[in-house]
């Protein structure tokens, strides 16, 4: 790595941050800004050719280019072998097949059998010739534009040969880079892109060289030097028309991210591969899952983040290797073209701020929804499901939110409930409107076929609307699902969301659902491809397959890779479809309901966020899946959908009272919490004991109590982007791998027991201020690993000194919880302050924060005041938006006295826990507080 022969190199500055380059690239730019006439609005970019052969700097002006002698193509010498360690081989042989020594040279590879575990026999010798070379530059006001050719062909068929290459700074924090084939119009990811909003703003000063042969990209942020992106000594960028490979080496294997899949939360970058093809498929280790996130989080060592992020929805696999002691990554695409976008950070909270920034900030869900949720595959009887709400309404748990599975359906139709097991299913619904309960259910893509014509409107209508997808020969490809012989909606289709808006409605008007739950979207499929399998072409069978659950097979389980949507083919839009239910389905649920709702959705893609959450499928109830399910959550968290959850108490199999109870702990904090089940054994909390319906109890009261603080944080989320569960990598960056702890924001710490067993956790306890969330008294040792207590009625929960967060009062439903009144729990760091904000809304109406109906009040603590300053007061509701007191924790002796805006106010202290208490308060939180002791 580093310089090459011959090497372009660019600068590019924003023009905000001259004054913080550091001294020796100064002296570059001061080499040639005089030269520079032109500034685009936005950045001032530089292009300095460097030629390290001449030795000397030339500059021009953003009409020059320059042409580019060609190197002539060499034969690969054994030099070029010469690659001793295994890790720093790429692999040119990624097919599940046995390359020979004969058919890997033929690539212009080396052939090496026998080196390190999980090494590549089949390797790229240094400097490959047989890739592209940049045949011309020029920049342009944003960056810089290029020419790729290659003279020789790849092992691909239909290369291109000629490419376009167009790197820009778009914002001041975000980087892109697009290399397409300029002479064909090749499928883009149709998905809106917000290009103009910058993420967390931050200026980040970066460069760009670009190596002219073999041709490559290095960058490099300029605060450090490190390099975060660089294709030069990994596998050749390949660009055929249905595979399309690059690679780039990392800062650290401290990487995050790329999913759906289940693994750690940091991942192993040791010869692994991440295949990304939307599959219905219950979560194990590699294996490739339900929704596709191409996008990576990469921590160097002097702690700052980037992420990369590469706009792709073909199938595609991303390949690791331990290259060069920090890690490299491979992509190999089956289509589209290379997209890439690179978040420069440099917090990790500020990389999945710019993501969200370009594909979409989360939505805010309705606050009923943060509420406990319960569903069950198999309640099979209008009689069950009555008996469960009325036994956990009996059992006074705070439970807000009641599903139905596809056993309510008759026949597993779609928009239709079953008469016969169900009957009176509306005044179920009724019943738990009339407690402040709501109501959601399932609904599967695929449309049965069978039915009598004029019987079932969803199949009627929609082939009048023809808007089912087709297979290759343009009939409706026919597959099978739950209700036998289906057709799949084109959620693509223009004519799609009115047909669905007509099911939806006609059902609504006789059993008024709150919200949908849209499962089966990868799609999935009972048949390989349709019900007449799929054709010979080369989109059914392409060159390349990345190693899917199914031995490298995209029909599996699913549609026809060949079928087409109205946009596009099934294997350019797969890996989106979950996305276009969730997008129809959302915009269905607005003009239904004229109300925030939910969308929960198994697939996604980049963009979910936008319109719905997810839970992460059929998991066991075991206890290493409550472990992953902590990983699962905070990966999603990075991906743009922070209201996630998983099963609570394991889909698959039976759940028993302790697995169950240590899972309803975990879960109360998942932002997204519901308890779903498919086992025998019942598994809502009144099923069991009278001790574990306690325990039970008490921790979704702790999470209630805490509502405000996780709607704030949706809040926040909703509008910068950033996670709400996070990890602790994010606030303590020498966190690196600790996936069994994570942190609601930057207050709370969740430390949960995940074994079997354990009446112990052995915790990380970061350096910092940190008080116990029941005992409230501050905790001695920290910035170590620390043994706590943890019996089987205790989760442990700390809040981090400096914070301030908003409560309620628990009750069982978050409806009733609403007209209460807000406290405050105040922790004060080692200088005595805190700070926090509380944001309030009516919960459920649409828009709130785009029209300004809301309040917005942030809180802190100074010279032993605690005071508010409102920043919106759009949302004024007396009781709701009052005060009735505060506990502040690390108050080091008893105060003399306290006043409230002025007035004396009765208070307690314990010497002991040293927390202070002022309770009894009705003070208007929207108007200036002053709180002193
Ligand atoms: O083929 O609707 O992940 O939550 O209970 C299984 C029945 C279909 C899979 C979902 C699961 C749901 C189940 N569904």
């Amino acid at each position: 790595m580093g310089m090459k022969d011959d090497e372009v190199e660019l600068f590019l500055r924003t023009p905000h941050n001259a004054t913080r380059l550091s001294r020796k690239w100064y002296f570059l730019v001061g080499v040639v800004v005089g030269l520079i006439t032109s500034f685009s609005a936005f950045a001032g970019v530089y292009l300095v050719f460097f030629d390290q052969v001449n030795s000397q700097f030339q500059s021009c002006s953003s009409q020059d280019h320059n042409s580019v002698t060609k190197t002539p193509v060499i034969d690969v010498a054994s030099s070029q072998c010469d690659i001793s360690k295994g890790s720093d081989r790429s692999d040119c042989w990624p097919e599940y097949r046995d390359a020979t020594q004969s058919s890997c040279e033929a690539r212009g590879c080396c052939w090496s059998p026998g080196v390190e575990q999980g090494a590549p026999y089949c390797y790229y010798p240094r400097n490959f010739d047989r890739s592209y070379m940049l045949t011309f530059s020029q920049k342009t006001s944003t960056g810089v534009i290029g020419h790729l050719e290659r003279t020789t062909k790849s092992p691909y068929p239909n290369d291109s040969m000629t490419l376009q290459l167009e790197i820009s700074e778009e914002t001041s924090d975000r980087l892109h880079i697009k290399i397409y084939d300029p002479s064909t119009s090749r499928y883009e990811v149709p998905i809106e892109l917000n290009k103009e909003q910058s993420g967390g703003g931050s200026y980040e000063e970066f460069d760009i060289k670009l190596a002219r042969n073999p041709f490559g990209i290095i960058i490099r942020r300029m605060s450090t030097g490190q390099i975060l992106f660089d294709t030069t000594g990994v596998s050749p960028l390949i660009f055929a028309d249905q595979y399309l490979q690059i690679g780039t080496a990392l800062t650290t294997s401290n990487v995050y991210g790329f999913g759906e899949h289940r693994s750690g939360f940091k991942l192993d970058t040791n010869w692994k591969k991440m295949v990304f093809w939307n599959r219905d498929q219950p979560p194990e280790p590699n294996l490739n899952l339900y929704g596709a996130h191409p996008l990576y989080l990469n921590m160097d060592e002097q702690h700052n983040a980037h992420g990369v992020f590469l706009l792709n929805s073909n199938a595609m696999e991303v390949d690791f290797q331990p290259f060069n002691g920090t890690g490299a990554v491979t992509y190999r695409a089956l289509g589209g073209i290379l997209d890439f976008y690179i978040f420069l950070g440099p917090t990790p909270d500020k990389v999945v701020q710019q993501y969200t920034s370009l594909v979409g900030r989360p939505y805010l869900p309705p606050f009923w929804s943060l509420g406990f949720q319960m569903c069950k595959y198999g309640y099979n009887s209008a009689e069950e499901l009555k008996k469960v709400i009325a036994r956990n309404r009996a059992a006074k748990m705070p439970y807000d939110v009641q599903w139905n599975d596809i056993d309510y359906m008759k026949d597993h139709l779609d928009w239709t409930y079953d008469n016969m097991t169900y009957p009176g299913l509306p005044d179920i619904v009724a019943d738990l409107h009339n407690n402040s309960q709501r109501y959601v259910i399932i609904v599967d893509p695929g449309i049965s076929v069978t039915q009598q014509p004029g019987t079932y409107p969803s199949y009627d209508e929609g082939i009048k609307d023809d808007i089912f997808v087709k297979a290759d020969n343009g009939s409706n490809l026919v597959g099978k699902v739950w209700p036998g012989l289906t057709v799949f909606p084109d959620f693509f289709h223009p004519n799609s969301s009115a047909w669905w808006y007509r099911q939806a409605k006609m059902y609504h008007d006789q059993v008024p659902y709150d919200g949908l739950w849209v499962d089966m979207n990868e799609p999935s499929n009972f048949v390989t491809g349709s019900i007449t399998g799929c054709t010979s072409n080369s989109l059914d069978n392409p060159p390349f397959v990345p190693p899917t659950i199914d031995g490298s097979s995209l029909m599996a389980g699913t549609l026809c890779p060949s079928a087409k949507h109205s946009l596009s083919t099934h294997y350019n839009l797969h890996n989106m479809y979950g996305l276009s239910e969730m997008k129809v389905t959302s915009s269905v649920l607005k003009k239904l309901l004229n109300k925030r709702s939910i969308v929960l959705s198994r697939s996604t893609y980049p963009s979910a966020g936008v319109y719905g959450s997810h839970w992460l499928g059929d998991n066991l109830s075991s206890w290493v899946d409550l472990y992953y399910s902590i990983p699962g959550i905070l990966n999603f968290q990075m991906f743009g959908i922070p209201f996630v959850g998983v099963d609570i108490c394991g889909f698959r199999g039976d759940t028993n009272a302790e697995l169950c109870t240590r899972w309803m702990q975990v879960g109360a904090f998942y932002p997204f919490m519901r308890n779903h089940n498919s086992g025998k054994k019942d598994q809502d909390p009144a099923s069991f004991d009278a001790n574990t319906q306690a325990i039970m109890r008490s921790v979704l009261e702790t999470r209630y109590r805490l509502l405000p603080l996780l709607y704030t944080l949706l809040y926040r989320s909703h509008v910068d982007g950033g996670p709400v569960a996070r990890p602790l990598l994010f606030q303590y960056p020498e966190a690196v791998a600790v996936d069994k702890q994570f942190l609601w924001g930057s207050a709370l710490l969740i430390s949960p027991v995940l074994e079997q067993g354990a009446v112990t956790v052995q915790a990380y306890i970061p350096g910092d201020v940190w008080y116990d969330y029941y005992n409230m008294s501050q905790v001695s040792t920290v910035g170590q690993s620390v043994l706590l207590d943890a019996p089987i009625d205790k989760i442990n929960l700390h809040v981090r000194g400096g914070s301030v967060i908003p409560t309620k009062p628990a009750a069982v439903t978050t409806d009733q919880m609403r007209g209460e009144m807000f406290a405050l729990l105040v922790a004060l760091d080692g200088n005595g302050t805190a700070s926090g904000e509380v944001f309030w809304d009516d919960g459920e109406t649409l828009d709130t924060v785009e029209n300004n109906q809301y309040s917005l009040v942030t809180f802190s603590v100074q010279s032993n005041t605690l005071s508010n300053r409102v920043v919106a007061s759009n949302y004024t509701h007396g009781v709701e938006t009052s005060l009735s007191g505060v506990t502040v924790l690390g108050v080091p002796a008893k105060p003399g006295s306290v006043t409230v805006n002025g007035k004396g106010a009765a208070f307690t202290y314990d010497d002991k826990s040293r927390v202070l208490t002022i309770a009894s308060l009705t003070v208007d939180l929207l108007q200036p507080l002053s709180i002193k002791w």
